[in-house]
């Protein structure tokens, strides 16, 4: 199964946990965003929006992650979303939240222009729109028992937002708070081969684990009990 990703893409890491959710087999196809490939002919043919990811199944070529997700849910039956009308809308809400809201503006193309790509601007930017971001997520949260997902004892379509942004809030909140992360509630799919971003030369650029737990999502340095919620986290 054709997978066109790029390894730090939060959109790109949504769909790799679905994918292992549901067991299917699949073969990244690379498209370096720093080099540019997702601009070339090549992959805007595949999508005319020159984004990742793009995954060829079922005969068909999908894009847009949470479209992608919603369709690996309804197809394989992952309880990714609830059936209920209300628990449904709450959880696209969150995963919105993240997806739609806060992970457009911190867009590789977005960046870029806002900021010129230069340092410190480009982090700042980042922390400006990721911390209130999580901060939201995490009052979200309120309405459920965390169990130790999201919105229970399962995974759903909220954490496949919620642990990619963390990623991500990891690597441009490093700069100030080095915060390695910790993830409680542990799930197999999460350390399936290919899953979590793995830099083609270097490994995996993540030390820790994120967590979603006892009431709060979060990250932890160090030994247990050293949990940090997000709202903690990055001020
Ligand atoms: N809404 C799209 C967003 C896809 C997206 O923005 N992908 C990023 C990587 S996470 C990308 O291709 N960025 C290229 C760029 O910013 O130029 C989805 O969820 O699939």
């Amino acid at each position: 199964m054709p997978y066109h990703d790029y390894w730090r893409s939060s959109a790109s890491y949504r769909v790799r946990i679905a994918l292992a959710l549901a067991d299917i087999p699949w073969r990244s196809v690379a498209v370096d965003l720093v080099d540019g490939a997702h601009q070339r002919p090549e992959h805007r043919s595949r999508n005319s929006q020159g984004l990742v990811p793009v995954l060829d199944i079922d005969g068909q070529r999908f894009t847009q992650s949470l479209a992608i997700v919603e369709y690996l849910d309804t197809t394989r039956a992952l309880g990714l979303l609830p059936a209920e009308p209300a628990a449904r809308a709450h959880a696209q809400a969150l995963a919105a939240s993240l997806a739609v809201d806060v992970h457009p503006v911190c867009n590789l193309s977005v960046v870029r222009h806002a900021t010129g790509g230069e340092e410190p601007a480009r982090t700042k930017w980042m922390q400006h729109f990721i911390t209130p971001g999580l901060t939201a997520f995490e009052a979200l949260l309120a309405r459920y028992e965390h169990n130790p997902y999201c919105t229970g004892d399962t995974l759903s379509i909220a954490d496949l937002c919620l642990i990619p942004q963390l990623y991500n809030a990891e690597r441009w909140g490093r700069a100030l708070h080095r915060a390695s992360a910790h993830r409680r509630g542990r799930h197999r799919v999460l350390d399936a081969p290919g899953v979590r971003p793995r830099s083609p030369g270097r490994g995996s650029p993540l030390n820790g684990h994120v967590y979603v737990h006892g009431g709060h999502a979060g990250c932890r340095r160090g030994v247990p009990g050293d949990e940090v919620p997000l709202h903690a986290m990055f001020q």
